[in-house]
């Protein structure tokens, strides 16, 4: 088979995702740093972001690619049986699809404020994110290209919401959720979907990549306060010699007690921000203004995840009725049930 091609960064955590889950798949594929001199006949794709998953075209058909973990994850599920990522039980595999949610949508937002907000993070994420590229830049090209990049993203600071006011909320919750990841460790559990990993599983490893092991403010709350954490993700990087056979998707019961802490996470954080960001697209509003953790959240309204809210309630819509009663009882007084229930 032609290998498939990812198109990505090592500071981009969506990039780096897809890349696990494609060496836990054991779907051949070849990596291309995007902006490198190996990074050319990349198919158009129709918003520029990264990763860019290119699959090659059948007869001799240009190649196609496409952009969005959370898609490319799905469409990896409809060519590839083996080692799926999605739980076979649709009522489980909801709560993965919503923990990826969290992951991806709330998760980058300490990732970006931790990145673009403090001194030697700048410093560190403008140089080597430039240097990526091609180390062999020369010096000249580099200053140009790191003063470039830290303007750009400090600038884009505001798209996630990180400001003075949310701060204290961002910051309280990463680590909160490293205390979360390292308890449900504790506690013999070697992935957020049980033995195996899910599609959430690769969502935290992704953010997680950059905030618990390159940006230096929040790797190192990481590695002082939850070491267990910094290696769990050194695992998930690379999950390729991982049997699958014998390890079970866990039973309803247990993914609703283990997953529980993490949809109260859920509830406390991204289910009040995906609601009012929801509103305030709705009422074409300039700002998204609401509590989150009991303190004030301020950002501008973010399209993208509008649709996130819409597609989850689309997927649990989707649910047969006894699956979507043990979902709702699974999220019962989380707070997370709130992002089905809400008037928007
Ligand atoms: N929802 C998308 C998000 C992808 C995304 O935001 N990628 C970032 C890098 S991590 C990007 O390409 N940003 C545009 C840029 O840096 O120019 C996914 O899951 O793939």
């Amino acid at each position: 088979m032609t290998p498939l091609k990812l198109v990505g960064g090592y500071g981009s955590p969506y990039s780096r995702k897809m890349r696990a889950v494609l060496r836990f798949r054991r779907i051949p594929f070849t990596w291309i740093m995007r902006g490198s001199p190996d990074d050319v006949g990349i198919p158009d794709v129709p918003v520029a972001l990264i990763p860019v998953l290119v699959f090659p075209g059948e007869d001799g058909r240009a190649d196609e690619a496409m952009i969005d973990s959370t898609f490319q994850i799905r469409r990896l599920e409809k060519m590839f049986s083996e080692r799926s990522i999605i739980p076979t039980d649709p009522a489980i595999a909801f709560l993965d699809a919503l923990l990826e949610d969290y992951a991806d949508e709330w998760l980058t937002k300490p990732m970006f404020h931790y990145r673009w907000k403090y001194a030697a993070d700048i410093h560190k994420a403008s140089h080597v994110l430039a240097l990526d590229r091609n180390p062999l830049m020369s010096p000249e090209t580099l200053k140009k290209m790191s003063d470039y990049i830290a303007e750009r993203q400090i600038e884009r600071l505001r798209v996630v919401g990180s400001n003075d006011a949310t701060t204290p909320v961002i910051e309280a919750s990463y680590r909160r959720l490293l205390g979360l990841l390292e308890s449900h460790l504790v506690a013999g559990n070697r992935f957020l979907m049980g033995a195996r990993p899910g599609a959430s599983d690769f969502g935290l490893f992704g953010q997680l990549s950059q905030l618990a092991h390159f940006d230096p403010k929040p790797a190192g709350i990481a590695a002082a306060e939850n070491p267990r954490v910094v290696s769990w993700v050194s695992h998930l990087d690379d999950l390729s010699s991982l049997e699958v056979e014998n390890a079970p998707w866990p039973s309803r019961q247990d993914a609703a007690a283990a997953l529980r802490p993490f949809l109260i996470e859920v509830g406390r954080v991204h289910a009040p921000f995906l609601i009012s960001n929801a509103r305030a697209l709705r009422s074409r509003a300039s700002e998204v203004r609401c509590e989150i953790d009991g303190l004030p959240w301020v950002q501008q309204p973010f399209p993208y995840q509008g649709k996130c809210l819409k597609w989850l309630r689309e997927a649990r819509e989707a649910l047969s009725a006894p699956d979507r009663k043990f979902v709702d009882a699974a999220l019962e007084s989380t707070g997370a049930e709130t992002i089905f229930t809400a008037q928007i």
